[in-house]
């Protein structure tokens, strides 16, 4: 893990009002009631990702799906350091930040069963969790896609904050994305803006080295120092060790209050790892099991129950009734999506831009098709 914090920004052409955090104070470490909270919530992901591959291969579930087992750290330990009506955007791994927001798995799940009762009622599908009640704007499919609406959501924060209730700005938004999309373009336009406008996101990197198959090193400059990339404009950015949900927590707690209290935004570089493959389909030959198990010994639930026993007595009762806990509601969240209808064909049309070149026609039915004519 490197504690080299950040670098701050020296470069000339920085503007001299740009504010500078000097050094990452580590938040305390939460109340042993909050930790098991943790613990709990990635078992939840954990199961809940173990059981949409069992639906996928009993084909309930089509289409793209993209599993977080191993990175469910990252979504726990840097949700919990913001509040509740912080916005969050994502790429397409999105089931685990969903239900790190607090989405009950039962809505998740049948979103991925393509059923009424899901989320987007089924229309989106695995990689489009979405959750306004949440303040969680999806789950998007396009690599990066995610990065300039995670600029436009703290615009829109801030102008609320500011302009409209002409308070200061107190929201941080947080936006994830892969590794692979620091090689998207929109990406580097979407920082040039935050910095520029002093909008308070934090670009949440969760390197897991790969973008679907191809090595980070094999696709992506400056392999090992990925973070320093934002220094380019002038954006304060940190690693943390995107395994150990305390030590996310801790740092990522302090960037967060900086960012709000600030409005800059931050660029944090989670270091993690993938371990399925990148879709259900990806037979994963481009690495090898060696590698695999050396990063499942360091494994960010172990990580937590270790420090659990050491310091508070959990007991492995402990764990394993949780463990059943966590496995009921999971299996009654897969019945209960199978048990929701179809979605149906009238919904279609419904709540989408179906006209490539009209307005936006809400919640009612195409013109063309109102009128009676096929396309
Ligand atoms: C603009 C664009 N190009 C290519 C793709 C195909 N694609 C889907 S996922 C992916 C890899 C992205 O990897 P990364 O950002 O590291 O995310 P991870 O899958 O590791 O979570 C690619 C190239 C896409 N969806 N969008
Ligand atoms: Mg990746």
């Amino acid at each position: 893990m490197n504690d080299a914090n950040t670098t701050g920004v020296e470069a000339s052409g920085v503007p001299q009002t740009m504010q500078k955090m000097s050094k990452i104070d580590l938040a305390p470490i939460p109340n042993e009631g909050v930790l098991l909270g943790w613990l709990r919530q990635m078992l939840l992901i954990r199961e809940f990702e173990v059981r949409t591959m069992q639906a996928y291969q009993n084909q309930l579930i089509g289409g793209f799906c993209h599993i977080y087992i191993g990175q469910e750290a990252v979504a726990v330990g840097s949700i919990a350091a913001v509040n509740d009506d912080d916005p969050i955007v994502l790429a397409y791994r999105d089931h685990g930040h969903a239900l790190a927001r607090g989405m009950d798995p039962k809505y998740c799940m049948a979103e991925m069963f393509g059923r009424i009762g899901g989320c987007a009622k089924g229309k989106g599908g695995s990689m489009h969790m979405f959750d306004a009640d949440h303040y969680l704007y999806g789950g998007h499919g396009i690599v990066s896609a995610q990065t300039p609406l995670g600029a436009g959501l703290a615009f829109a924060t801030k102008y609320e904050d500011e302009i409209l209730k002409g308070g200061k700005s107190s929201h941080v938004t947080l936006c994830f994305l892969g590794d692979g999309a620091l090689n998207q373009g929109c990406f580097y336009e979407a920082m040039n803006l935050a910095s520029l406008q002093d909008l308070p996101v934090i670009y949440v990197l969760e390197n897991n080295r790969y973008s679907m198959g191809t090595a980070i090193d094999r696709g992506t400059s400056m392999a090992e120092e990925l973070h320093v990339k934002s220094e380019a404009f002038g954006i304060e950015h940190a690693i943390v060790d995107g395994k150990n949900v305390i030590d996310m927590y801790r740092k990522f707690k302090s960037i967060a209050d900086w960012c709000r209290e600030e409005s800059r935004p931050f660029f944090v570089e989670a270091q993690t790892y993938r371990y399925k493959g990148h879709s259900m389909s990806d037979p994963r030959k481009y690495r090898t099991k060696e590698e695999e198990s050396r990063e499942e010994e360091n494994d960010c639930i172990d990580l937590l129950t270790t420090f659990l026993t050491e310091e508070f007595d959990f007991t492995k009762d402990a764990l394993k009734q949780m463990n059943k806990q966590v496995k009921v509601q999971i299996r009654d969240s897969v019945t209960w999506a199978n048990n929701s209808p179809e979605t149906p064909m009238d919904e279609m049309y419904k709540d989408v831009y179906t006209d490539t070149w009209g307005p936006y026609t809400g919640t009612s039915k195409p013109e063309m098709l109102e009128e009676g004519g096929e396309t």
